[in-house]
């Protein structure tokens, strides 16, 4: 953990949020900011700066990322019409939050390119 870290705190479960899942590499909660009828993330509970950060140590915690993305587009109902995950890294790519964390949006069509 790093006491800075905001995503950090609410994975320690000092600031809530609306957590609807967890296991023990994972936390998913509602985005505070919603972009779409479903917005997520997912955030690794080893606090991990950025995409630049991982390592190949961080394989396996990746892959399974897009599989809970998965799970829950399909227990949301959503998976079928199609979803978008996505992850920002440093000031230019839209990162905010400095705990790697994949934005799971669906219930309404995307557009591309994004902004
Ligand atoms: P990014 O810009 O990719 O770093 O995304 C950070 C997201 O985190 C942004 O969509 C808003 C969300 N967010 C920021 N603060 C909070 C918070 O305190 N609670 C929740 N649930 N989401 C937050």
């Amino acid at each position: 953990m790093s006491t800075d870290c905001l995503f950090c705190k609410i994975i320690a479960g000092e600031i809530p949020a609306t957590v609807i899942y967890e296991d023990t590499l994972l936390l998913v909660f509602r985005d505070i900011n919603p972009q779409a009828p479903h917005h997520f993330l997912i955030v690794p509970k080893k606090h991990i700066a950025t995409t630049l950060d991982l390592t190949a140590e961080d394989n396996e915690l990746v892959g399974h990322v897009y599989q809970i993305a998965g799970k829950i587009a399909r227990d949301s109902g959503f998976a079928a019409d199609g979803f978008r995950v996505v992850n920002n890294c440093n000031d230019a790519g839209g990162q905010t939050v400095g705990h790697i964390h994949f934005h799971l949006l669906g219930g309404r069509n995307m557009t591309w390119p994004p902004g």
